[in-house]
């Protein structure tokens, strides 16, 4: 065994699929319009979407309402002008908005201009310093070149033609809701491109009392995304959505996505002191290398922030906001997706990868074009399913090993894992889960207690798990040994749970190791099953 150091625990990766292939894992539920299931385009009536151009928009009437997205060109969406007198008057921002794209925008001045044009009000406080950097030092000239001369026109068109792509009103995704939106690709592109030249009306304010101030911003200045030059990683962020943009202009993308917010009130959430699921009979695959987007066929968690998408159009650049600046069509979910409650989830089923990244954090450098072969369901779906959930965040260690935090942590996995399983049955659910250290960078928190409280929340759903340590072995070995411990004691969720709530009421937590205590605790309470060969997990061969 050459590289046991970097070898999986475990069982093999394709024992949580589902199915002998990768691809055989059960379908999600299919694309079917319903009183909670909005579907922006048109489905055929054989349900299936053909593969080689893009399903037709679904026809409807806009809605300028609080239960739906207002749409930059709604008859409704009006903007105060000064004319030369000095007096104001009401336009229709779609016209200012027409007018502004349709002149000729050379360089990253008229850009702004542009942008500006229809978006007075800040024209004192946004400078776009990061624009200007990127095109006019970041970038090679010839770069730079293309993308006005060739790349920003279908920019242009694309966001123009937003009127024609989504003519059915958005539902937003509201708190306490389980609803879905579906959208082709080519609509998200739209969409996109209007969030680009932020023309979605009154997502500006940054004020906590404004309309929004519940949803994530989505305009892509609101947050500054287009000011910043203190770290590269946002002109890197931003480079991958450009080439998203040159990549949906050149072909555009033929298939959807689904988003899916689901919502469990507390009191159908388990109640977890009482549950008699074994941890032992949830297969386990724990990997110190790969990611978690490279986990095909499994549904990959997002470390999300309560409202999706963190600081990608800020300044964060880790786990959340990679994902979504090389998988953009996520990003679509900022639009309607209002913050997530503790007991809520966000499933997005569809997405497509366009870039190659390297690094992480401020060291995150675009590297190119990723070829995306995953392929598509028969509602025209990438079969990539990402799941969005967010952790509490942790100033203090001892705060996160408290009984409430535990259920929260444990309902929000749990709430997001269980989607579309069978709450009744003993069966494994397929397909497996793949996450990794939720929690645990940006948020504070520790993975010896995330990793366990994500395995309990994964044997309440039934769902297999894989753990990618992102490169940690000792974290590996940990993980894998607790489990190895826990399954030859026959430790039960439940029991497990008063474990940990335990250990946080001893006296000095901070300075204890969580499986160090459960080790002695384990041991000393309970009998070692009778067969321990039978269910201890095997050090795996070396994956070549
Ligand atoms: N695959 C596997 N593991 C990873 C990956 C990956 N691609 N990327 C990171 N890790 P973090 P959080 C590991 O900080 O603490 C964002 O701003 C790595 O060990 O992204 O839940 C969100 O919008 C890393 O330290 O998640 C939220 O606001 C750890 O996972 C906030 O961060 C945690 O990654 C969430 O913070």
């Amino acid at each position: 065994d050459m590289d046991s150091s970097n070898s999986w625990r475990g069982v093999p990766l394709s024992e949580l699929y589902g199915s002998q292939s990768l691809w055989g894992a059960p379908e999600f539920p299919l694309v079917s319009p319903s009183y909670n299931h909005a579907v922006l385009y048109h489905v055929p009536s054989s349900g299936c979407v053909a593969n080689d151009r893009p399903p037709k928009p679904q026809i409807g009437q806009d809605k300028w309402d609080s239960e739906h997205v207002r749409m930059p060109f709604s008859d409704q969406s009006l903007y105060p002008v000064e004319d030369s007198n000095g007096d104001t008057h009401l336009k229709k921002r779609w016209d200012m908005i027409e007018s502004a794209l349709s002149k000729p925008i050379r360089n990253s001045q008229d850009l702004a201009n542009a942008i500006l044009s229809y978006n007075t009000k800040f024209k004192n406080t946004w400078k776009f310093k990061g624009l200007h950097k990127l095109f006019n030092e970041y970038l090679e000239e010839e770069e730079s070149e293309y993308f006005f001369d060739v790349t920003l026109p279908e920019i242009v068109k694309l966001a123009l033609a937003l009127p024609k792509l989504v003519q059915a009103p958005i539902p937003l995704l509201r708190q306490h809701k389980n609803r879905s939106v579906s959208l082709s690709q080519q609509q998200i592109a739209s969409l996109l491109a209007n969030a680009f030249f932020c023309t979605f009306p009154r997502r500006n304010s940054t004020k906590r009392t404004s309309e929004y101030a519940s949803y994530p911003f989505i305009n892509f200045n609101t947050y500054r995304f287009y000011e910043a030059t203190d770290s590269d990683s946002n002109l890197e962020k931003l480079k991958c959505i450009c080439h998203y943009f040159r990549r949906v202009v050149t072909k555009v993308p033929v298939g959807s996505v689904t988003f899916s917010r689901r919502s469990v009130p507390p009191r159908d959430c388990p109640s977890w002191p009482r549950s008699e699921r074994l941890i032992g009979s949830l297969p386990l695959h724990v990997e110190p290398h790969n990611t978690i987007e490279d986990a095909s066929a499994l549904i990959q968690v997002d470390f999300a922030n309560k409202y999706l998408g963190g600081g990608v159009l800020g300044h964060g650049c880790v786990q959340e906001e990679i994902r979504f600046v090389i998988c953009p069509e996520l990003m679509i979910s900022m639009l309607f997706t209002e913050v997530l409650r503790p007991n809520e989830a966000l499933m997005m089923i569809g997405s497509e990868r366009y870039s190659k990244y390297t690094g992480y954090g401020h060291s995150f450098q675009f590297a190119g074009d990723f070829s995306d072969h995953t392929p598509r369901d028969s509602s025209g779906r990438r079969r990539c399913a990402v799941l969005a959930i967010d952790a509490a965040p942790y100033a203090a260690v001892t705060q996160e090993f408290k009984r409430e935090a535990v259920t929260r942590e444990l309902n929000k996995a749990w709430v997001g894992v269980s989607f579309d399983t069978d709450l009744q049955s003993d069966r494994l659910q397929f397909p497996g889960v793949a996450t990794g250290n939720w929690g645990c960078g940006a948020f504070g928190g520790t993975p010896q207690l995330k990793s366990l409280l994500q395995l309990m929340a994964c044997a309440q759903a039934r769902r297999p798990m894989a753990y990618f340590t992102f490169g940690d072995t000792q974290l590996r070995d940990d993980i894998a040994n607790m489990y190895n411990l826990l399954s030859r004691y026959n430790v039960t969720v439940g029991q497990l749970y008063k474990y940990i709530v335990r250990f946080s009421q001893e006296k000095d937590v901070v300075y204890k190791r969580l499986h160090h205590y459960l080790e002695q605790v384990v041991k000393g309470g309970k009998e070692p099953s009778p067969n321990p060969g039978d269910d201890v997990m095997e050090t795996s061969i070396t994956e070549d």
